[in-house]
């Protein structure tokens, strides 16, 4: 078996094809570079590949995204419309998003922030205690990542709802389903976590009309994708009061542009799309299971549905 690792876009991309050798050590791993003559690979493993990947491999079984977003690959207009495309499933990246959530959501809601500064002002004072019904937190997508920050947050005792297509949620945690359930789950929301995959439906979600539906003073963390949010909506949004703060991990334009305003507003957090990142262990032992898994003829899961774009 031939496989094409393509991880060029990555800060470690030397690793992954050494690493996916090793795992497979039956196969014959080639690192992509944009020099390289056609190989008429079986498989490609890849981040945010070139076009001309699939200009050029026309023969490929499957194609692995070193991820669990799959927007970037979708859009290429060169992906072949039946080539079957495998995303990473958790590969331990839900409990990296769930702790970055409890970190901004208790920083908000136990006010460790006001603590810091009245640490720098050498004033030793305890504010009102927390009363979990005060903040409520819904999660958008109940996938693998959203399902594991809502079990986790059910678990420290805050009120949880979870919405999705389907309407399925983990025991513990409010159920909401489909399009027309979205206005009760805004209502009932005070922290609003993102972790959606970005798809023609879910574009945009993140805007004026529905974040003025969520509850007074409410916060934002956006760990989805960066087209999820409507950007000029949210410092109004922040100015009128609607929202009292908003965590982003991503970006329409990652890096984030050097002078926008979000690099600057007290009320807005950044991080550089690091909410959870793709283990090296986790996720070659994932993708070569599969991949033996395929070589066999069996069934794999964590296959894109194409039409529904996740
Ligand atoms: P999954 O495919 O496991 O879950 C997606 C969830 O979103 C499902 O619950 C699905 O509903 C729901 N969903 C999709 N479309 C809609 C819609 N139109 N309306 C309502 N619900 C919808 O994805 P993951 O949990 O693995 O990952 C989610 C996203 O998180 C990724 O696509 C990526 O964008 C982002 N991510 C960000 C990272 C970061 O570092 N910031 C790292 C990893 C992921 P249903 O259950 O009914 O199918
Ligand atoms: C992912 C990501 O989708 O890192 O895995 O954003």
């Amino acid at each position: 078996m031939k496989i094409l690792c393509c991880s060029q876009t990555l800060p470690d991309r030397d690793v992954w094809p050494v690493l996916l050798s090793q795992a497979l050590p039956e196969a014959q791993v080639i690192e992509w570079h944009e020099d390289l003559p056609t190989q008429d690979a079986d498989v490609a493993v890849v981040w945010r590949p070139p076009a001309s990947l699939f200009e050029r491999e026309r023969g490929l079984r499957a194609v692995f995204n070193l991820g669990a977003g799959v927007d970037a690959l979708l859009k290429l207009p060169t992906l072949p419309p039946d080539l079957p495309v495998v995303r990473l499933e958790d590969a331990g990246m839900a409990v990296q998003m769930s702790e970055y959530v409890v970190h901004f959501l208790t920083r908000a809601s136990r006010r460790f922030e006001d603590y810091t500064a009245q640490q720098r002002a050498g004033k030793w004072q305890a504010l009102p205690e927390l009363r979990r019904e005060q903040w409520p937190v819904g999660v958008l997508g109940m996938g693998a990542m959203g399902a594991s920050v809502a079990r986790t947050l059910a678990a420290l005792d805050y009120p949880v709802a979870g919405w999705s297509r389907s309407g399925q949620a983990p025991e513990g945690v409010e159920a909401y389903g489909g399009i027309d359930a979205l206005p009760a789950f805004l209502a009932r929301t005070r922290v609003l976590v993102n972790l959606l995959p970005l798809t023609p439906d879910t574009e945009n979600i993140l805007r004026r009309e529905t974040l003025s539906q969520l509850l007074p003073q409410s916060y934002l963390i956006n760990l989805g994708r960066g087209p999820h949010l409507v950007e000029e909506d949210l410092i109004p949004l922040l100015d009128s009061g609607r929202l009292a703060g908003a965590t982003l991990d991503v970006f329409r334009e990652e890096p984030l542009p050097a002078g926008h305003p979000f690099w600057t507003d007290p009320r807005i957090a950044i991080t550089p799309h690091i909410g959870a990142a793709s283990l090296r262990r986790e996720t070659v032992a994932q993708i070569s299971t599969k991949i033996r898994a395929l070589a066999r003829g069996e069934a794999i899961t964590g296959v894109v549905g194409r039409a529904r774009g996740y």
